[in-house]
């Protein structure tokens, strides 16, 4: 798609960014699984796709629907609605949460007519069969008609979604821990991202402690408030902008920010999340950092930056000989497991910067736009009921993800 087509359909974003590279068939994508220094497309690598080119072949975005409902109308879809005035899901100027993931559930063919009553009149509500609601191997049929990439070969999914919609709306800026590709089957999607190193500068939630269980910004970056969010801007040198095209993949690190926009018209895209770590420590780097995190919130700003200077300093070859207490001591040891030899030097990164920002405070208020919030989540991380809640999330999404792989096919081979 035409960069052209880009600025007419989606409004210009209020400072410069980098266009996220295209990479050519030669690119090296084993090298960028062990060590991604950023998002990359893959230009038109579905374009063979039997959905893809039936889409396309399709015409209209009315053919399209019906396509979609003569050959799946059967799958059970979790959606949810905006209004057309502002389609943005995410955050209001309160930081409050403005919309439900998915609080509707209906057959394919009858949210297909949703769709299209939504394409007909741009006055009339937008609705969105978002990814977490609707996993890829329940849609069975639907999975038998796309193809796994190659390239992804050797990766394990976290989970695999179907987003579906009327177009235009807006997804929260936000990150998730695993590696995340993008793959769009009709219309055209914009995805802003930053690295998590922009992390002070875009207002985060809690520690996953943001819309469903993410790390998210409270910032709206197409209309910031400068006056909530005055550092913001300072977070454009770390900008990138992507523009999705059907048939493209963009493939994301883990823990990019991600803010994606819909172009106006039917999209549809797959996306899957693909572990960065074992799950099992994936998991213990959570329980880590919620621990670590209110443990800090009990040391003296002395003693944290005792342990910091100790940790960064003195990991390596082991030789911190800082005056510490037991629990600044423990704190440390606790950190420092996801610095070593063993995680991969992306995954360090990530730490760091986490650590930096959430336990070490080095940024200022970790949770700047409402500071009491932090203080909200520490008291309900000292409580038995959440952490079990957490517990129990993990094991049911990966229970749920061995058995659907079993059943029907994939984009991860
Ligand atoms: O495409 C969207 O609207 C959001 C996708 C997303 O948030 C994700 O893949 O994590």
């Amino acid at each position: 798609m035409a960069v052209n087509f880009a600025e007419s359909v989606f409004p210009p974003f209020p400072f410069t960014s980098r266009s996220v590279p295209i990479v050519s068939d030669n690119f090296d994508f084993a090298q960028w699984k062990r060590d991604p220094a950023g998002p990359v497309i893959l230009k038109g690598i579905l374009r063979d796709w039997p959905i893809v080119q039936d889409l396309k072949r399709c015409g209209t975005d009315d053919a399209r629907l019906d396509f979609l409902s003569r050959g799946f109308g059967s799958a059970v879809v979790g959606y949810t609605k905006v209004p057309a005035s502002d389609p943005f899901m995410g955050y209001d100027e309160n930081g409050r949460e403005n919309f439900e993931y998915a609080p509707g559930t209906c057959k394919l063919d009858e949210f297909c007519g949703l769709l299209r009553k939504s394409l007909q009149d741009r006055h009339s509500d937008i609705f969105y069969a978002r990814g977490g609601a609707n996993e890829l191997r329940t849609w069975r049929k639907f999975s038998q008609s796309i193809r796994p990439l190659g390239i992804l070969t050797g990766m394990k999914p976290a989970g695999e979604g179907i987003w579906l919609g009327s177009g235009r709306h807006i997804s929260h800026l936000h990150q998730d821990a695993h590696f995340n590709c993008f793959a769009m089957i009709t219309g055209v999607k914009r995805v802003l991202l930053y690295p998590l190193e922009a992390i002070a500068d875009l207002y985060p939630s809690p520690f996953y402690g943001g819309i469903s269980g993410t790390t998210s910004s409270f910032v709206r970056p197409r209309t910031p408030d400068p006056q909530r969010f005055p550092r913001f801007m300072s977070a454009a040198k770390h900008a990138w902008v992507a523009v999705v095209d059907e048939g493209d993949v963009l493939c994301l690190p883990p823990c990019w920010w991600h803010y994606v926009e819909a172009a106006p018209g039917l999209n549809l895209m797959i996306n899957t999340f693909m572990w960065a770590l074992p799950p099992a420590k994936v998991r213990q780097f959570e329980v880590m950092m919620r621990r670590s995190i209110t443990t800090a919130l009990k040391l003296s700003t002395e003693e944290l930056s005792g342990v910091r200077k100790d940790l960064y300093q003195e990991v390596a070859r082991g030789t911190g000989n800082l005056k510490l207490s037991a629990s600044a001591r423990a704190l440390r040891r606790r950190l420092s497991r996801f610095l070593q030899p063993d995680i991969p030097g992306y995954w360090q990164k990530i730490a760091r910067c986490y650590y930096d920002h959430y336990v070490f405070q080095i940024n200022g208020h970790p949770v700047a736009a409402y500071p009491e919030r932090h203080a909200t989540w520490a008291r309900q991380e000292a409580s038995l009921k959440p952490r079990f809640r957490h517990w129990a999330r993990f094991i049911r999404g990966r229970a749920r993800m061995i058995w659907r792989r079993r059943m029907v096919t994939g984009i991860v081979p």
